[in-house]
């Protein structure tokens, strides 16, 4: 057999989870509320209306999970902190409980070969902070973020090397405070919203300098979710459209973040409404990163058109078959390539996958005691083909994070979609590794896609 690798020995393969979805313990051990422990008391608030108090029990049942890691021949976890395990009211007094936890958890992980990626924040704000000062509408928020990240850095250098700041900042911002569909369930008008937007940008690079502050061996990045375009045609013409469309459509969150400006294309798209900000805010905001992680589950297929103002069309999705099964999130596995050459292209930073999966409602437990989910396989193998693709022609894509590690709490939408490399049998919180996962196994083993 062949010994051609499509990935080097020294790739990290990891999972993905965050908090909410996965702790449970609520407010175990000095713990306090955050925004979804109130929201989830709101009736149909969330599918079948359950809550996070258990979650996968992750905060207890973690040192078992690390070892479902080791046995896959996972090398990386990327999760993330409960902002009020650390800060039970969001600032002010520390819980050193909280702390206590995840140092345990990062030197499990470390024992067993595996590097932490810890998010800061991944949606669930303390309570306090959303009641006290509005959460994100406010710049105290952003201002108690940048201490928390802080601590953080102290506490834990040594420990933990790789931070996102933030986890996909158009749910924190828009879904949350617009749409109303995750936590803390706002309809708030387009102004204020592009404000939370802005204040969510500046707690990322609050975070940034208070980071490299504390800890100045720390290698940051954020997880982002951007809209990436897929050109039809390898040509310079569709390539540069592409990038032109990646630049704009992004233009309020990954565009302002690299580039440290709104593009006059977005001030203008909002007029009235544009956020208010300072060139000192957009310096802060702008720092530079050591590694950029992209979440990547759809693209946006794309041609040159010189006809329109934009120079590009992007095409409609029609598809339904083609869906991965989220609202909005076409499967598109050629966005893998695209997503990190037009990042790369552009920015220049080393890539990692920090997100990338399947979801499924029909995964099951066979009489056999497994979980035959072959269309996860079939997502996978050729989104990973095409992140192969991009490792091939150069590109620094350094490693990839399928989400998840098991099933867990899919925010609004409950427990029924499905995505991980464990089943979860949420009756008995057994973890049952899925196909998936066994071919998961043999592609970090060999380095290849079967
Ligand atoms: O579960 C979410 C995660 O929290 C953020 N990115 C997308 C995942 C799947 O919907």
């Amino acid at each position: 057999m062949s010994m051609y690798r499509d990935f080097p020995e020294d790739f990290v393969w990891g999972s993905a989870t965050a908090s909410y979805q996965v702790e449970g313990a609520p407010f175990e051990d000095g713990k306090g509320a955050s925004v979804w422990n109130e929201f989830e008391k709101i009736p149909g608030a969330m599918r079948d209306d359950v809550n996070g108090d258990i979650a996968c029990d992750h905060y207890h049942r973690y040192p078992e999970d690390i070892a479902h890691m080791k046995n896959i021949g996972l090398n990386g976890y990327r999760f993330s902190l409960a902002w009020s395990r650390i800060f039970p009211d969001g600032y002010g007094k520390v819980n050193q409980k909280g702390i206590d936890h995840y140092k345990r958890v990062c030197e499990t992980l470390l024992k067993n070969g595996v590097e932490p990626y810890v998010t800061l924040y991944h949606w669930d704000l303390p309570l306090a902070l959303q009641k006290e000062f509005g959460g994100w509408e406010s710049r105290e928020t952003v201002k108690y973020f940048g201490e928390y990240a802080s601590k953080i850095g102290e506490e834990f250098k040594g420990l933990i090397k790789y931070y996102c700041t933030t986890n996909e900042f158009l749910a924190a911002s828009d879904v949350a405070y617009s749409m109303g569909l995750i936590a803390p369930g706002l309809k708030l008008e387009k102004k204020r919203v592009n404000q939370i937007r802005h204040h969510l940008l500046l707690a990322h690079g609050t975070a940034v300098s208070a980071l490299r502050a504390a800890d100045p061996g720390a290698k940051i990045s954020l997880a982002e979710n951007s809209s990436f375009m897929v050109p039809l045609i390898d040509t310079p013409e569709y390539v540069d459209a592409a990038k032109k469309a990646f630049r704009e459509v992004n233009a309020h969150f990954l565009t302002a973040v690299m580039e440290g400006k709104y593009l006059d294309c977005y001030l203008e798209k909002e007029g009235a409404d544009a956020p208010v900000f300072t060139d000192d805010d957009m310096k802060i905001i702008s720092q530079k990163l050591d590694w950029l992680g992209l979440n990547i589950y759809f693209g946006k297929r794309l041609r040159p058109a010189p006809e329109t103002k934009e120079g590009y069309h992007i095409f409609e999705e029609t598809d339904l078959k083609r869906q991965t099964g989220i609202a909005d999130f076409y499967f598109e596995p050629a966005a893998m390539y695209w997503g990190s050459r037009i990042a790369y292209e552009l920015y220049g930073l080393p890539i990692y996958i920090t997100e990338n999966g399947k979801r499924s409602e029909t995964d099951k437990l066979e009489p056999d005691g497994k979980v035959y989910d072959d269309e996860r396989i079939r997502h996978l193998r050729l989104q990973l083909l095409y992140m192969a693709k991009a490792v091939r022609e150069g590109i620094p894509v350094k490693g990839y994070f399928h989400w998840s590690l098991m099933d867990n709490l899919e925010w609004h939408h409950g427990f029924r979609p499905r995505f991980g490399f464990l089943y979860v049998n949420y009756s008995t919180m057994e973890r049952v590794p899925k196909l998936s996962a066994e071919w998961m196994k043999e592609v970090i083993r060999t380095g290849r896609i079967a």
